[in-house]
């Protein structure tokens, strides 16, 4: 997993929250996508992992929840 400055729930890295980081999640969950493409600072269910948790998260953070 990569480290750096990425927010919760910003999976990719880019500095925003998007649809694009509960996908990336949904895949890394689903084993399409290796962890090590993924911020993991971004993880926010305290598992250390990406996962639904993350996707869930984004998704309510684009939804304004
Ligand atoms: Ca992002």
């Amino acid at each position: 997993m990569t480290e750096g400055l990425a927010e919760p729930g910003d999976v990719d890295g880019d500095g925003t929250v998007s649809l694009a980081d509960a996908i990336l999640a949904l895949q890394v969950c689903a084993q399409f996508t290796p962890s090590p493409d993924v911020y993991v600072i971004s993880e926010v269910s305290g598992d250390g992992r990406i996962g639904m948790a993350e996707a869930v998260f984004a998704l309510r953070k684009i939804a304004g929840m």
